[in-house]
């Protein structure tokens, strides 16, 4: 790999210079000495050439051993990736909207995206001739845990762009639930609790504005908050919020369900990046949910938007929130399966700074304590632009090196001996990584049960690893293979607008259903509405139904037919086409698309969908399935008659 960047003219330096440290920064005054200061040496790289057995090559027909939940940024959809092959399997919509599913098209999708919307984005959406947003930043993908592990119930995810939480049925693989989370705005980090179980989803909002938003308050930064939510995992209700001073970055949570965190890189409560980045030290904030549950029982609260919430801002009630200084605009916040020590990534600080969470509760006993002398045991420095930290088993972390395009193992141990004075180096190995880390991810990494087997680090650039595509190249995420103190890079695997983050299950922990269930929530307002019509959505239909200027028109799918091969309806009404696939064959999907009238969905086995639109074109469309099924695939079509309206 080395050899590719020299031959391709770059250099480590030049690409730093030209990506982040020169341009970048330095043209918005940042003490660049600072960012560079303190740089650890390149350790023992590791070589690209693989280890022992091709344990990634998966042969045709193999499976692979996790699958690997991928966030997607700004794309909005959650994707599935096997893992050690890297092979993209499935691309989940959540906050995007989909041509092939009909995510955000069918009454059953824009239910789910509608159902916990905030009546000021309904209207803001109206006035744009919307239903639904077309966009999400889906940045951090977690599965619900019991007793510290994966239990393979949901995966919750962010929408950093609508300030939106997200779950996904683990038993289809479909988003059930989607919530705007008053008060806060711009969700970005968010981790479910760990112990007992998941319980609460925590959340927090990345942007600050005024307490309340509603333009009485604009350009008077000193009156903004920010929020930190917990939701109810198993009903996605908000549960409680906690205001707090600075704005919140990343949060997880520990392993005694005592508490949460959340970093902030913008202690400075700063508009502008120089001001966001002026203090020497921002802090991570540390939530004492029994605290905090003790005080929404007892009525400590304020009602906002129909939340309660909680003051924890600095210099209030200490019952509820610390305030640990960490060095300068920290971001990643990863919790050690070794139930005792987090992680803070410093980002502009070359430091990892260790916390123990074991001590936490000496700082709520005792407010007169310094909380960064009391809770931190150990801030190596492992090099430059240290953004996010997986782990194995073994005591061992691993650290992204965004600036120095690296990923750094490191002993947590050690570094805490080092801390104490003694002569050790934490640092055992750093691996090359092309180029620009932000997260990465071990093997069941953020559980009880992290094996150490494999790490993924998501690169936010490819540059020359790929062929190129023009000015937008693919980001580039690589699998590397853990075995002893080994680091060996196997795989480069493109990607698409832009995952930030994964986590890797292992393949027991996933059971998914082949073919749905017919008593499955996702369609029960359509089986209400079909019940009131008389028409049974289990059984075969072949139903048009008349109501005012409101047509709906039941109809089965079975390979190779639809039940009506036509139907008729008058220029103006409002047609809603119901289908129940009543195949219950595994992998035999249908799909309804209406051509030229914008409309497409899936149908999987034994699934009902339905979507609505005004036919106001007169005419003949056809309709057809477009999900190859059959040898008389093409032939499964039908033809939607629109008698025009008299003049
Ligand atoms: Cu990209 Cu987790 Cu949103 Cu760090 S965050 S890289
Ligand atoms: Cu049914 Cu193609
Ligand atoms: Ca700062």
């Amino acid at each position: 790999m080395t050899d590719k960047t020299e031959k391709a003219g770059i250099s480590r330096r030049g690409l730093l210079g030209a990506t982040v440290g020169g341009a970048a920064l330095g043209s918005v005054g940042l003490p660049k000495a600072a960012l560079f200061a303190g740089a650890a040496g390149v350790a023992g790289v590791a070589g690209t050439r693989p280890a022992a057995a091709e344990e990634w090559h998966l042969a045709p027909g193999e499976l692979d051993e996790y699958y690997g939940f991928w966030s997607s940024g700004q794309t909005g959809e959650m994707r599935i990736i096997g893992v050690p092959s890297m092979r993209e399997l499935m691309r989940i919509p959540v906050f995007n909207r989909c041509s092939a599913s009909g995510w955000g098209q069918t009454n059953e999708s824009i239910k789910i995206m509608t159902e916990n919307m905030l009546p000021q984005t309904k209207a803001y959406l109206e006035a744009n001739g919307k239903k639904v947003h077309d966009n999400g930043d889906l940045h951090h993908v977690h599965m619900s845990f019991t007793e510290g592990t994966y239990d393979g119930r949901f995966l919750f995810m962010n929408d950093k762009a609508n300030t939106r939480v997200a779950r996904v049925r683990c038993d289809i693989m479909k988003c059930d639930k989607i919530v705007e989370i008053p008060n806060a705005k711009a969700i970005h980090g968010l981790r479910p609790q760990k112990w007992p179980r998941t319980g609460y989803v925590f959340a927090n909002g990345e942007d600050e504005v005024p307490m309340v938003n509603d333009g009485s308050v604009l350009d008077e930064p000193e009156k903004y908050v920010n929020f930190f939510t917990a939701i109810d995992g198993d009903t996605m209700e908000i549960a409680w919020q906690v205001m707090v001073s600075g704005n919140l970055d990343n949060t997880d949570a520990d392993y005694e369900g005592k508490w949460a965190f959340s970093t902030s890189y913008n202690s400075e409560m700063g508009m502008t990046l120089p001001e966001m980045t002026a203090a020497e030290m921002d802090h991570v904030v540390i939530f004492n949910i029994a605290e905090i549950e003790k005080g929404i029982a007892e009525g400590d609260y304020i009602e906002l938007n129909g939340v309660k919430v909680i003051d924890g801002r600095k210099g209030q009630n200490k019952k509820y929130t610390r305030y640990v200084p960490i060095p300068n605009n920290p971001h990643g916040c990863n919790m050690a399966p070794d139930k005792k020590h987090l992680c803070i990534a410093g980002k502009l600080s070359p430091t990892v700074s260790v916390l123990d969470v074991t001590k936490f509760d000496l700082l709520f006993e005792d407010d007169s304590l310094d909380p960064r002398e009391t809770v931190l045991v150990a801030e190596p420095e492992l090099g430059l632009g240290p953004l996010h930290t997986a782990f194995d088993g073994d005591g061992n972390a691993f650290t992204t090196l965004f600036l120095d395009s690296q990923v750094v193992k490191w002993n947590i141990e050690a570094a805490i001996r080092q801390f104490n004075g003694e002569n050790v180096d934490p640092i055992i190995t750093k691996v090359d990584v092309h180029y620009q880390p932000g997260h990465n991810s071990t093997s069941m990494g953020e559980t009880l049960e992290a094996d150490g087997k494999w790490l993924v680090s998501m690169n936010k650039f490819s540059k020359d690893r790929f062929l190129n595509t023009g000015p937008l190249k693919a980001e580039n995420e690589q699998l590397i293979q853990l075995d002893g103190d080994r680091m060996t890079l196997v795989h480069d695997g493109p990607t698409f607008a832009e995952p930030h983050d994964s986590i890797l299950v292992r393949r027991d922990i996933v059971n998914p259903l082949h073919v749905y269930d017919r008593n499955d929530p996702t369609w029960a307002d359509t089986r209400a509405q079909a019940e009131a019509d008389g028409v049974d959505i289990d059984d075969w239909m072949e139903t048009v139904i008349r109501d005012g200027n409101k047509v709906r028109v039941y109809m089965s799918s079975m390979a190779p037919a639809f039940s009506l091969d036509k139907f008729t309806v008058r220029e103006g009404d409002e047609v809603t086409v119901i289908i129940t696939n009543l195949d219950d064959i595994e992998d035999l999907h249908h799909g309804f698309t209406m051509g030229d009238h914008g409309i497409a969905f899936e149908l999987g086995p034994r699934q009902t969908a339905s979507a609505t639109f005004v036919a106001a074109k007169p005419g003949v469309y056809w309709y057809y399935c477009q999900w190859f099924c059959h040898a008389l695939h093409m032939e499964m079509r039908g033809r939607m008659l629109v008698e025009p309206r008299e003049a």
